[in-house]
């Protein structure tokens, strides 16, 4: 029976309802007010004790294009709320900035919080301005830290040699959830309505960052998209030193030329084993490349500065040890492996840089995220005559396991247990790019086992979270294979329409400038070329190897039978066209 209070409230309905019936047409849509006083401090519960809000509209407004190769965007029209928040107990300036678009008719509906790069907690502009010009409303925050150069982690390190806990935590975790409940709740008071579905967007360290919405925030948000995340960021930052160490320890600094000759001969060998040779090796575990081979063999470089003193060099045995032991990962002085390497055909140029001194002298270039946390978290000095390339492989474990036990439990967004996220139905959805330079794949992929293990198997786990591999495809963006074109709106459809993708569209221009299709499989899937048919359309391609989906999930989705049906045609039309003959379909 109806209990008074329902009845009530169907009463209300229904008068909401004939209300809106009776509504001319011609009554302009609702007008947001972007002022100051338009908004009060969003709830956070206990542990703020200042809020400072500023609203600003900002017309024909223009962003900087961000890392990952995100665009440029001019002409934006927005409202921009400031938020300043300040941790109890702590002296700390948390800024979240709120874009909104100014029009209520531009906004779509939803809300995007954005993640960060490097070691800097939001990208503000870089971010906010693609998410404001897809419609959403958005927020992104610097944690309380300076994120000007996104890979300087100074900050962490207080004038007194102690870490700054507090602000460390703002990075790992709570100004995350923050910045989201506070954009939730910006959005909410500028449109006077809630925001209907609510979405993570970040790669690399927003990736990090949205596998601990997903462990530990899960109910703020509707879909997570992460993308080649820095899930284990302890081991990750220390493995990013590896290649520097073991040039160090062969006692050869080798410069990109070099290296890309192995990446080359990797490149002949391997890429015809997944059926196309495309500059790209799809499954670099089948490659069995052993850079010890080339010993011996010549390498020409033709810029002074690849080679300084002659333009021929011969591929020494250090040279090959350092390229093999960059491909197998970190290991300890025994030999135990401690993390993945770069994949075959993968460029070095991120971890294993080096430079000329002014007199000619090969020196260490190492990535800047790599010797921050050595100096900054590990050895936790200031001095700047510190010189992280001088440790050997004995230190390096000890600093390895130094990190993990100490900034393991904070930083690592790992544990498998998402029993939260199963249960409040959001979303988690990751694509990495085989070759990523900086992030090794296999550690999503070890990610997505652990999980499954966990969680009831395949099945399951592909229930609430799905990964897609793009083999070719550098960091966050970029490469020689197809990119995944956009993701968030497959993330959308998984959420909003309940239909879980089972590939990914994706394109790239190769290097040589072609135009290139594929559809990315769901992992443990991948793409097979069939053998006929132009290989750079993504319909001479089928998935193999995927999850067995029982037939009752497969009944699920019969409702969007008639929008398949359509797409089955234009794949048809796309495979015969091409088959090359020299005809298009209208
Ligand atoms: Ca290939």
């Amino acid at each position: 029976m109806l209990s008074i209070t329902a009845l009530l409230w169907l009463a209300t309905l229904g008068a909401v309802k004939g209300e809106e019936e009776a509504k001319p047409e011609n009554v302009p849509s609702f007008v947001p007010v972007c002022e100051t006083n338009t908004f009060s401090p969003p709830s956070l519960g206990v542990g703020i004790t200042k809020f400072s809000i500023e609203a600003e509209i900002q017309r024909k407004y223009s962003t900087h294009g961000g890392e990952h190769r995100i665009p440029g965007i001019v002409r934006l029209d927005i409202c921009q709320v400031k938020v300043h928040l300040n941790h109890e107990g702590t002296n700390d300036d948390v800024l979240v900035e709120v874009w909104l678009p100014l029009n209520r008719d531009d906004w779509n509906g939803r809300f995007q919080g954005t993640g960060g790069v490097g070691v800097a907690t939001g990208m503000f502009g870089g971010a906010l301005g693609p998410a404001v010009k897809g419609g959403y409303a958005a927020s992104s925050t610097d944690g309380g830290h300076p994120i000007e150069e996104t890979n300087d982690s100074t900050w962490v390190l207080k004038d007194d040699g102690t870490i700054d806990w507090n602000l460390l935590t703002n990075f790992a975790t709570r100004s995350l959830a923050e910045s989201v409940v506070v954009g939730k709740s910006i959005t909410e008071q500028f449109y006077k309505e809630k925001p209907k579905y609510s979405y993570w967007n970040g790669c690399s360290q927003g990736g990090r960052q949205g596998y601990v919405l997903a462990q530990q925030y899960p109910h703020l948000l509707d879909g997570i998209l992460a993308n080649a995340p820095a899930i284990s960021l302890t081991h990750l930052a220390m493995a990013e030193f590896w290649p520097q160490l073991v040039m160090k320890e062969e006692g050869v600094w080798m410069s990109t030329c070099e290296f890309n000759y192995f990446r080359q001969k990797a490149m002949e060998s391997c890429d015809m084993i997944d059926g196309v040779s495309d500059g790209v090796i799809a499954e670099p575990d089948l490659c069995d490349f052993d850079p010890l081979h080339l010993i011996g063999q010549v390498i020409y470089c033709d810029t002074p500065i690849d080679r300084p003193s002659s333009r021929e060099v011969e591929v020494s045995r250090a040279m090959a040890n350092v390229v093999r032991r960059i491909e197998q990962g970190p290991r300890t002085p025994l030999k135990t492996s401690l993390w993945y390497g770069l994949t075959h055909g993968t460029s070095f140029d991120i971890l294993a840089s080096t430079t000329l001194t002014e007199q000619g002298l090969r020196t260490p270039k190492p990535f800047p995220i790599s010797t921050g946390f050595i100096q900054n978290f590990l050895v936790k000095t200031k001095d700047d005559s510190f010189n992280a390339t001088r440790i050997n492989y004995a230190d390096y474990a000890a600093l390895w396991a130094q990190g993990n036990s100490e900034f393991g439990w904070l930083l690592d967004a790992d544990n498998p247990d998402l029993t939260s996220l199963q249960a409040s139905g959001t979303k988690l959805l990751t694509w990495h790019g085989v070759n990523d330079p900086a992030i090794p794949h296999q550690s999503t992929v070890q990610y997505r086992k652990r999980v499954e293990l966990l969680m009831g198997g395949a099945n399951e786990v592909d229930k609430f979270y799905r990964l897609f591999l793009a083999p070719g495809v550098e960091h966050c963006a970029g490469g020689n294979g197809p990119v995944p074109i956009d993701p968030l709106a497959a993330l959308i459809e998984w959420v909003e329409d309940g239909m879980p993708p089972e590939t990914l569209e994706a394109e790239t221009t190769t290097y040589d400038g072609d135009r290139v299709t594929r559809e990315l499989c769901a992992w443990p899937g991948v793409a097979r070329y069939m053998g006929i048919a132009d290989p750079k359309r993504a319909s001479s391609w089928t998935c193999h190897g995927a999850t067995e989906r029982p037939e009752d999930d497969w009944a699920e989705e019969d409702n969007s039978r008639s929008s398949r049906a359509g797409q089955i045609l234009d794949e048809l039309k796309d495979r015969l066209e091409g088959l090359g003959m020299g005809f298009t379909i209208g």
